[in-house]
């Protein structure tokens, strides 16, 4: 393009920003409600260039975004050029120091509703009145993997939630798993040291399948619990809406007469709880790193908003001694069957982020932000993460101010004598900022704590100082081994395959060895299983110490680990399958694979899409090739993706409609029957109907001759050669409400 044409389209008028009714889409910011305090607080930050012209930072319009300034044709280029080296320098600077954990993941705004008052158990603002909608923003995370690892990583999920109440921001930074793998924070930096990337060739990424994690762990007797649900499947979800939450350390709740409880906090998600299989994550990892993110996004984007009922566990302050752990220790939990569940209320996520960078990465979560009706307990896990949160935010964030950052700051008015620093954007008024003070009659005040001013909770504390375990700490398998029994057999199964194969990446033999040993005192059956995968046997005692690493002269003689009586054999809370807790199952949200091609039954097609959809769930189209594809009777339906981009394990089920041809031209399609085989080696549920069911039988998992016209005598596949759609659609959702087959899983 010439200069002179250049310059002509660079001066002309910008164009006006496109309404909702000409681009059908909601313009950005459209979510900013008006009972949405926060994001109309965020909405005074938001920019958006629709219409405008292009400046500098400083507003001045920039004509010429295409050439630096330079003397002449072929010259050098000039260092008065303001406009190169404005756009250059803050491009140098756009990066921030990635969270040292919890690096990878992905956010949503929405709201919290209480169900009822909870002022007799405490004073929260924001857990008083059914009518109040309390804005929340919500990142869900990977620990071990840097900010561009995959979502499917075996791994906790961090479940953070910010909470912007009126009485301030309280947070609840809590996990996917109801405990934690150390019951210190002195051992933080260790574990993590552990599970990175092994220092000296940064390998392997957002995995703990390696050297260092194992050594640690086998070290450290009292990760075990931990250890049960990390190889659990929890550890791979499904989808971040479909996933429990867990405030993991016991918390006080504080009513308005000062008295407190001990609460845990859960997170239930509605729309049940649901895993992948490890081989799928692998894959999932390849095809869709971001597999998570995008679900959450999708989800939001469609109107499927997800939710989560909070629960609480109250334990009053008299039975704080009455279990068989302690509630201080972060390994352990309090089975829902000796202490129920209340739900409380209700959290709908139902705005995605504006921008990924301003909101989920500056997010700054810090467990010290509680609110008055709140309060810790000595948990010596939580009182290091207090100190913690606050600190990391200083660097990754460049200073104190990170407070005002849209996101971060409350909805609460702030006033206090805090000043200057990096990037100050306060502009304090008056003479003062120090306190007791005349010249401002004493303002801002201390608030007594019958104006919401916050007082700890006035535990009594008579002690020595110390540097122990708590002898009541030291029950480190009673739990791993009730977890461990609480699993369904296809879970024990996952749990020794992921153990396996963690382990089989570990190349210490020495390492292995003591990990079985740590296993043996969990389940003898289970360190055998694994053993037999390592072809090694379990060894019956060590030769040094488990906790050789730590010298003899520090060791305290306490740390040898106890089994404590177990007041139940197994907790059914804790499986995923068979979850008392979600008995009702949906396919909401569930992406349904049609395999089709052109000539496809029309009928069959649009029947049970429509019959899928009614239940909420989703057909999207695998073909062949992409384009626009015609059925027998004209019906044309663009293909989602082909079986290049396409792949079972980015679906839920699948579904071949009849139709001679279509069904001809998948049975020329290699990648076809491969689809259909890991959906049926991942026990997914399959349908088909007329000629479709050929292609069942040519895939070779399933031999229908014997029943053809008829349904398919196995779980999870559903047939009809001739048969009614509606019955077909109806029994395919029941066995989608399934999630899967695991009956089929020995037999792949
Ligand atoms: Fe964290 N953790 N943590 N953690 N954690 C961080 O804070 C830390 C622990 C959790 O989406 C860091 O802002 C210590 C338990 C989540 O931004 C850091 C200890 C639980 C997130 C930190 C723990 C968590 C973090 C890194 C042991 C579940 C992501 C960046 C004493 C209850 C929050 C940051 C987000 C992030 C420290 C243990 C959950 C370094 C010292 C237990 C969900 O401050």
């Amino acid at each position: 393009m010439s200069k002179e044409k250049a310059k002509t389209r660079r001066s002309s008028s910008p164009t006006k920003a496109k309404s909702k009714a000409e681009t059908g889409k909601e313009p950005a910011n459209a979510g900013y409600g008006a009972n949405d305090h926060k994001s109309a607080d965020l909405a005074k930050n938001a920019e958006d260039a629709a219409g405008e012209y292009l400046t500098t930072n400083q507003g001045v319009r920039i004509n010429d975004n295409q050439n630096s300034l330079q003397a002449g044709d072929r010259g050098p280029t000039l260092l008065e050029d303001f406009i190169l080296r404005e756009k250059i320098t803050h491009f140098d600077h756009e990066r921030i120091p990635e969270r040292v954990v919890h690096a990878r993941g992905t956010a949503a705004h929405g709201y919290f509703q209480v169900y009822e008052s909870m002022a007799p158990i405490t004073k929260a603002g924001f857990l008083q009145d059914p009518a109040v909608r309390t804005p929340v923003f919500v990142r869900f995370s990977t620990v071990a993997g840097s900010r561009g690892s995959s979502d499917l990583a075996r791994d906790v999920r961090g479940f953070a939630v910010k909470f912007y109440t009126q009485e301030g921001n309280y947070d609840l930074v809590g996990n996917n798993m109801p405990v934690f793998f150390i019951q210190d924070a002195i051992k933080f930096p260790d574990l993590v040291h552990a599970v990175k990337p092994e220092p000296h060739n940064e390998i392997p990424q957002a995995a703990s399948a390696h050297d260092t994690f194992w050594d640690f762990i086998s070290l450290m007797p009292e990760s075990m619990h931990m250890i049960m649900w990390v190889m659990s499947d929890r550890a791979i979800p499904r989808s971040l809406r479909m996933m429990e939450g867990f405030g993991v350390h016991t918390f006080r709740f504080i009513n308005d007469r000062g008295q407190a409880q001990f609460v845990k906090f859960h997170w239930k998600p509605l729309l049940g709880l649901h895993s992948v299989l490890w081989e799928e994550a692998q894959q999932i990892s390849g095809k869709d790193p971001d597999f998570h993110r995008r679900d959450l996004w999708e989800a939001i984007e469609n109107g499927d908003y997800p939710e989560w009922e909070l629960g609480v566990q109250i334990v009053a302050e008299k039975d704080e001694h009455s279990f068989d752990f302690d509630l201080l220790d972060p390994t352990k939990l309090i089975p829902e069957e000796i202490v129920p569940v209340r739900r409380i209320g209700k959290m709908i996520l139902n705005r995605n982020p504006d921008n990924f960078f301003a909101e989920t990465e500056q997010v700054a979560f810090q467990t010290g932000n509680i609110v008055p009706g709140i309060d810790f307990t000595n948990d010596p896990l939580l009182q290091g993460r207090i100190f913690s949160y606050l600190d990391t935010q200083l660097l990754r964030l460049g200073g104190p101010n990170f407070h005002e950052i849209p996101i971060n700051r409350p909805i609460a008015p702030a006033h206090n004598n805090q000043r200057d620093g990096h990037m100050r954007q306060t502009i304090n008024r008056g003479q003062t900022s120090y306190e007791p003070n005349t010249l401002r009659g004493g303002c801002p005040f201390q608030a007594g704590s019958d104006l919401g001013g916050f007082t700890s909770y006035a535990e009594r504390i008579d002690a020595r100082k110390i540097r122990e375990r708590s002898p009541s700490f030291l029950d480190h398998f009673s739990q791993a081994t009730l977890f461990f029994n609480s699993q369904s057999v296809p879970e024990q199964n996952h749990i020794i395959k992921a153990l396996r194969f963690e382990l089989g990446k570990v190349e210490t033999p020495a390492i292995r060895e003591r990990m079985l040993f740590l296993l043996a005192q969990v389940d003898k059956t289970l360190a055998q299983k694994v053993a037999q995968g390592l072809g090694a046997s379990v060894p019956k005692k060590l030769d040094k110490p488990m906790n050789m690493s730590i010298p003899a002269d520090v060791l305290p003689r306490k740390v040898q680990p106890k089994r404590a009586t177990q007041a139940i054999d197994a907790s059914p809370a804790l499986s995923m399958i068979d979850n008392p807790n979600f008995p009702t199952e949906t396919i909401k949200t569930r992406k349904i694979a049609f395999l089709l091609a052109d000539g496809f039954d029309d009928a069959a097609v649009l029947e049970v899409k429509q019959i899928l959809k009614t239940a909420g769930a989703a057909a999207l189209t695998v073909a062949p090739r992409l384009g626009v594809l015609t059925g027998i009777n004209g019906t044309t339906i663009k293909a989602d993706c082909s079986f290049l981009t396409g792949s079972s394990v980015l679906f839920d089920a699948v579904y071949v409609p009849g139709g001679e041809a279509s069904v001809a031209a998948l049975k020329a399609e290699p990648e076809a029957a491969n689809f259909l085989r890991e959906a049926y080696k991942h026990c997914k549920t399959l349908a088909a109907s007329g000629a479709g069911t050929d292609l069942f039988e040519s895939a070779g998992f399933v031999t229908l001759a014997a029943n053809a016209g008829a349904r398919a005598d196995q779980p999870g596949i559903v047939t009809s050669r001739e048969g009614n759609l509606k019955i077909l659609g109806l029994e395919f959702i029941q066995a989608i409400a399934q999630h899967r087959h695991w009956e089929r899983e020995p037999t792949v």
